[in-house]
């Protein structure tokens, strides 16, 4: 795989793609050049037939203390608006490839948007999650008002979002906000993240990309639409070959052998 500057690449299992965010100095803050390489790193992982989940994660001491407060510091309006500042910065929320984030360390700011945006969360207990835009004079710009008020709900995300005060990742547990939470190291989590992926990537990936087509379709439709959206796509995984491969297995106590089509 291509080497990058700010960002480390690798399939540590089968159908497994991993991405680590690699600028230990600056405690990962998210740069325009590093989001490029992400972005890169992640289209060659969705393109790749080989690869049914991804991975993104950091160090122990941070996942990413927010976006490069440098680089912004001297933006004016016109810049940010005329060059849609940090819009493509939520590129990976298109991909029909599952994304886990493990998270580890400061996940703040455009850090606690990127996990936000990917479609599960591990964490560690003793992770510092945290939307702290407002100390700086401004508010998330990739998603935190919408995606974590979706997650806690109104007030508190209102709350976290007026004060800037941070959140534990054992709280992100009981909150909904992570998937699962591991008392031990970043290692620990990474682990889990993998295992989990390896996992979801060794189902058929046309039920796979259906899946979380339509559990994201509950973000943005009404009950009723949402519903009616899931019971078309479950209607047309009856035309898949992998529907029959994996109602036939079951019937015959065997392992399906997925065809991914
Ligand atoms: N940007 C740039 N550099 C950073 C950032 C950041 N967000 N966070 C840390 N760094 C740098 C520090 O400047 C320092 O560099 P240097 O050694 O050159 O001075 C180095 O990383 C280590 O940091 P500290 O010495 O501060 O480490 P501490 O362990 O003392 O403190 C903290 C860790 C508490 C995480 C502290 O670094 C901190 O408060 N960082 C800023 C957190 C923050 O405010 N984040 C929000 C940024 S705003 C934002 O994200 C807007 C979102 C817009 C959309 C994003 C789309 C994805």
């Amino acid at each position: 795989l291509s080497s990058y500057e700010h960002i480390i690449v690798s399939n540590p299992k089968p159908g497994v793609g991993l991405v680590t965010l690699n600028r230990p100095r600056a405690l990962n803050a998210l740069s325009s050049p590093l989001f490029r390489e992400l972005n890169d790193a992640l289209t060659k992982f969705e393109e790749d037939k080989g690869t049914g989940a991804i991975v993104i994660t950091g160090s122990e001491k941070a996942f990413a203390a927010g976006a490069d407060i440098k680089e912004m510091a001297p933006l004016t309006f016109s810049d940010a608006y005329t060059n849609n500042f940090i819009a493509s910065w939520s590129h990976l929320t298109t991909l029909r490839t599952p994304i886990i984030a493990a998270v580890s360390g400061y996940a703040l700011g455009g850090g606690c948007e990127l996990a936000l945006m990917c479609d599960i969360i591990y964490c560690t207990s003793s992770a510092t999650f945290g939307q702290p835009e407002i100390k700086l004079g401004i508010i998330p710009g990739a998603g935190g008002s919408q995606r974590l008020t979706a997650a806690v709900g109104k007030s508190k995300a209102m709350k976290l979002i007026l004060t800037g005060q941070n959140f534990s990742g054992k709280e992100a547990g009981d909150w909904g906000v992570a998937a699962q939470v591991f008392d031990g190291s970043h290692d620990d989590c990474l682990k889990g993240a993998l295992e989990t992926a390896t996992k979801i990537a060794g189902f058929s990936r046309v039920a796979v990309t259906a899946a979380k087509e339509v559990v994201n379709k509950s973000q943005d439709l009404s009950l009723r639409e949402g519903v009616e959206f899931e019971r078309r796509i479950f209607h047309g995984l009856f035309g898949s070959k992998d529907q029959k491969v994996g109602m036939n297995a079951f019937a015959k106590k065997e392992k399906a052998q997925w065809t991914n089509e």
